[in-house]
């Protein structure tokens, strides 16, 4: 069913070019192509793995904002090489089959891979159009008859290598403990909750949190308002593990990264989250033991918060080594990203430098001892595999996030840090008090802790839901002021309104910092308004203006052509672009400058730009693209 595209996309893919192919290659990180379809344009991405043979195709910008996930994993091959074992898959590899519901449901000769998942249980799961199961042989396949297998049944999408991820982490609000809050005070919470929560121009639109971890006890009192339920008051969450809707707790990290994130503001008890009202919070159990979380889990999930329409994702999760990092991983990532959600992860704890190429190092704690393992044995690390943090510069969107610690102002000793890879850093750690959130009852009576027994509550895990938490800030504030932001925008705001920290510059990228009153200063200035004084705001959010229009082109076909235009605010980040060509929507082309690589007889045509900023929208003139004589080979 999906074959079709499948290759279409392959062949976009593996670079053999194709008259009738478009590059915008202003779009993002990697290159993005658009292919023309017989009635509409779809634009992708490919991303290359730098340590497998495959590339993925990826959403551009799903500007259209209608959270559907568009794009399918485009692999020549349909499982991931490292499932094999001396060219065989063996019993003892336990696979992770990504199926297609539908197919599975119509067809009646299947694979004993695919007959055996038709038998699963019936859940949650099985409303998304995909979903990711275990499965093992039960005696050793060659590669042949295992490609075979997979070849002849259509409803198999692909098959990865299951990977165990762990989530165990080493003011004006009358909040009962605010004021030991000092990962709030550290950010400036405090300075900006009445800017950010006064009628005039703060805060009206209510944005979700998925939180992707152990759990989130949501009878806690300062969590449960901020649960998103139905109509019928029932939550509306995923246990991933068990399909159902059974969302307890299994430990306590996620109840506490939940509350970081989202616990209710200014209802005299407990804590407060970054974002602690007109938030909602989708959560999401992908562990049955408190901290190990796999595969099949964390990859259903992110389909299911993209369904339920989650605007940002936190995964206080990560994996070291190679292994950890997964083809349907990143789909599920890209999907998300592309269906409008920004995803936020924490950098990890191994307390190292996250390095491009190989490494091997001795792990240390953070008193510079060796670690070992319960057969003394020195435990050692590849540095250039943590994920997904390392994700952060595949996907713009996508932001890892490093520890600070709010006593010593300075990276927590068992953050990892690259200048490359972390994104911004956020207090995770506070001297030897740790962070004080929600927690379930059985952890402590009070539903508030931030040590167990002795040990702080400490860990990027926490940093992860700081910055989600004012990523949520962010759009919604932006939403409130009638702008539609994209991930990428919302990363872009983040970053550039972050303190630049000297002595974090080598262990974030810009030695960016989380300030939420630098942020909220950012915002307000991108958004044309002056929040300083409650009563003043501009007539109309958002002021664009065209300085530049776009200009006629003549071009020879097979040539490269720019349409540009300028406005007055062209440093702007949350003004949002849409091009046309004769009057027809081009799907994807959402940036300032559109750029058609390769030209076309059937390019040539009239192209205009619509700009929107808030409730303005501007109109450019339009442009004709003549083209000359035609040399396609
Ligand atoms: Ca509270």
């Amino acid at each position: 069913m999906n074959k079709r595209k499948i290759l279409i996309f392959t062949s976009v893919v593996f670079g053999s070019t194709i008259c009738g192919s478009i590059l915008f290659t202003n779009c993002s990180k990697s290159s993005f192509s658009t292919r023309r379809d017989d009635s509409s344009f779809v634009i992708a991405s490919t991303i290359e793995d730098e340590n497998q043979n495959s590339k993925y195709l990826v959403s551009c910008l799903a500007k259209t904002f209608n959270k559907t996930a568009v794009l399918k994993l485009a692999e020549i091959k349909k499982y991931s090489e490292d499932v094999l074992t001396n060219d065989s898959v063996t019993p003892e590899t336990v696979l992770v089959v990504k199926i297609d519901h539908q197919c599975l449901a119509n067809s009646t000769s299947l694979s004993p891979i695919s007959n055996t998942l038709k038998n699963r249980p019936e859940g949650l799961i099985s409303d998304l159009e995909f979903g990711s199961y275990k499965y093992s042989f039960t005696a050793t396949v060659p590669r042949a008859d295992f490609e075979n297998i997979i070849n002849n049944d259509a409803c198999i999408h692909y098959i990865d290598k299951n990977t165990t991820y762990t989530i165990s982490s080493s003011g004006d609000t009358d909040d009962q403990y605010y004021n030991m809050q000092t990962h709030l005070s550290y950010i400036k919470h405090p300075l900006i909750y009445k800017k950010v929560f006064n009628p005039l121009n703060g805060i009206n639109k209510e944005v979700r949190i998925a939180i992707i971890d152990s759990g989130v006890d949501i009878s806690n009192p300062d969590l449960t308002n901020n649960i998103l339920r139905d109509v019928r008051d029932q939550v509306i969450g995923l246990n991933a593990i068990s399909n159902n809707t059974d969302v307890s707790d299994s430990g306590f990290h996620g109840t506490h990264v939940a509350g970081i994130a989202g616990a209710s503001s200014g209802n005299q008890i407990g804590v407060s989250g970054v974002l602690g009202a007109m938030v909602k919070i989708i959560p999401i159990r992908v562990s049955n033991d408190g901290s190990s979380v796999d595969l099949d889990a964390v990859i259903n999930g992110i389909y299911w918060a993209t369904k339920q329409k989650a605007d940002v994702i936190n995964m206080s999760l990560s994996a070291k080594g190679a292994a950890g990092n997964r083809p349907l991983f990143k789909e599920a990532i890209a999907n998300a990203i592309a269906g409008g959600v920004t995803v936020v992860v924490a950098a990890g704890n191994d307390g190292q430098t996250i390095t491009t190429d190989s490494s091997i190092v001795t792990m240390k704690d953070c008193y510079g001892n060796p670690l070992k393992n319960n057969l003394g044995q020195t435990l050692v690390m590849d540095t250039s595999h943590v994920y997904p943090m390392k994700y952060s510069n595949l996907f713009n969107g996508l932001i890892s996030v490093g520890s600070v610690d709010t006593v010593s102002n300075s990276i927590s000793c068992f953050s990892n840090r690259s200048s490359t890879y972390v994104k911004i850093m956020a207090p995770g750690s506070a001297g030897t008090l740790g962070i004080i959130s929600t927690v379930p009852t059985r952890i402590s009576a009070l539903g508030y802790a931030n040590k167990v027994g002795l040990s702080p509550i400490n860990g990027t895990s926490m940093s992860s839901p700081v910055v989600a938490g004012a990523a949520a800030l962010t759009i919604s504030l932006a939403r409130s002021r009638g702008y539609n932001p994209l991930p990428e925008q919302i990363e872009k705001l983040l970053l550039k309104g972050s303190i630049k920290t000297d002595t974090l510059k080598s262990y974030a990228v810009d030695g960016n910092n989380l300030d939420l009153n630098s942020l909220i200063e950012l915002i307000d200035q991108d958004t044309n308004i002056n929040s300083t004084s409650s009563t003043e705001r501009t007539a109309s959010f958002g002021n664009i203006q065209i300085a530049a229009q776009p200009a006629n082109k003549q071009a020879i076909l097979g040539e490269t052509v720019n349409f540009e235009v300028m406005t007055t605010e062209s440093s702007s980040i949350l003004i949002n672009y849409q091009w046309y060509r004769n009057n027809k929507i081009l799907t994807g082309a959402n940036s300032r400058i559109l750029t058609i690589p390769k030209t076309l007889a059937s390019h040539s045509g009239e192209y205009h730009v619509v700009l929107s900023a808030g409730k303005t929208t501007v109109t450019s003139q339009k442009a004709t693209l003549t083209l000359g004589k035609q040399y396609c080979d």
